[in-house]
């Protein structure tokens, strides 16, 4: 795994919906690319890293930092045996897993590429296509949940999860059960919660959800573990997890009974396996989370989500779902729920350089 020179890029994507949530409102998303050049081959990935430190402590200007004056003088130039290896390179600095994933997963797309391989193989998985449900924002109000519900439904969607915050819970949910008697139906909190509000989590335990979704505080385990005492919902931990050591601590503890597992979150590909594999020796499933990524993210999440332990359907809807260009040349397309994997080398989609370079605030070259 030869790595001779690596490009940055930062666009920005208007969305094609408005996305609420407990955090606030999103209408566009910005996009941090990395391509690792090596053997006459290339490597892609996106960074889950956002402009604010809303969701995790991360941001974009940081993650970028360190890429160009820790990260990839670290390894550019070098040749290495494998993308564990390039990981490595990195270990000796502290947690930005985010900007750490970018070069890591960016190298597994290189190294499956110069070995001519589908990255779902090397990483061990075992579909050609999987289950994918949607991640719809917080509405206007419950009549509209009802219809976004309906339309998704309708789309072939395995899963809902409904968006709450404090004061919009048990309506919307109690709406789209009624409507919906048999859907699988998850929320997602973002944190929004504290062990303060657990009768209103509790009022949830009677719509027969697949889970609650990271109802308590991003850097914490110890409260979700008393509200899970305090659930017959499962809750699924998302921002709390950051690898595998927090899977353990998570899951011994019972703070959570599913993970969402987002690979830009954990610090890329050998990480997100690592925490497949532990909570799958605890009986724990895992499914694949999203960040709103463009193709080039979407490929990866759906590759990764090939392993056996990813028993629920992911946050990997349709491409053009929230885009209405993509970094991509390829579509990305679910069909009944079901998107299929990428055939080809590494993540098996190229990049559409006509429009990263037309859309880019900012492009770097490293290592000339
Ligand atoms: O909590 O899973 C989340 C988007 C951005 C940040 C955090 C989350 C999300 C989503 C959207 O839920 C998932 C997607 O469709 O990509
Ligand atoms: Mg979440």
């Amino acid at each position: 795994l030869i790595i001779e020179r690596a490009e940055i890029y930062l666009l920005r994507l208007p969305l094609k919906f408005r996305f609420e949530t407990s955090f606030g409102v999103q209408t566009e998303k910005q996009v941090p690319l990395l391509v690792l050049h090596g053997g006459g081959l290339t490597g892609l990935s996106e960074g889950v890293s956002e402009p604010l430190p809303m969701y995790r402590e991360e941001t974009t200007v940081g993650a970028l930092n360190f890429l160009t004056q820790g990260a990839l003088p670290a390894v550019l130039g070098r040749s290495f045996a494998n993308p564990e290896a390039v990981g490595a390179a990195l270990s000796a600095w502290r947690g930005n897993r985010m900007a750490k994933a970018m070069l890591e997963m960016a190298a597994w797309d290189l190294w499956a590429r110069q070995l001519e391989t589908p990255l779902w193989q090397l990483l061990g998985g075992n579909k050609t296509a999987v289950e994918v449900g949607v991640s719809l924002g917080i509405q206007a109000d419950a009549a509209a949940t009802v219809d976004s519900v309906a339309k998704h439904n309708a789309q072939g969607y395995r899963r809902i999860k409904l968006k709450i915050k404090p004061g919009w819970d048990v309506e919307p949910v109690r709406a789209v059960r009624e409507a919906f008697p048999d859907l699988h139906l998850t929320v997602d909190a973002n944190s929004a919660y504290t062990l303060a509000d657990s009768a209103q989590l509790q009022a949830l335990d009677e719509f027969k959800l697949d889970y609650i979704e990271q109802p308590l505080a991003w850097d914490d385990l110890h409260d979700h573990a008393t509200l899970q005492s305090r659930l017959k919902t499962p809750i699924c931990l998302d921002e709390s997890i950051a690898s595998a050591a927090d899977t353990r601590k998570a899951l011994t503890t019972d703070a959570g009974r599913v993970i969402n597992l987002k690979v830009g979150r954990v610090g890329g590909h050998s990480e997100a396996r690592r925490v497949h594999d532990v909570a799958q020796s605890f009986g724990v499933p895992v499914w694949c989370g999203g960040m709103l990524e463009s193709g080039i993210g979407r490929a990866h999440n759906i590759h990764l989500s090939t392993l056996p332990n990813f028993t629920k359907p992911g946050d990997t809807a349709s491409a053009s779902r929230y885009y209405a260009a993509d970094t991509i040349n390829e579509p990305l397309e679910a069909e009944n729920g079901l998107m299929p994997v990428p055939a080809g080398a590494g993540i098996g989609v190229t990049l559409n350089r006509d429009f990263v370079e037309e859309r880019a605030d900012y492009h770097e070259e490293f290592g000339l």
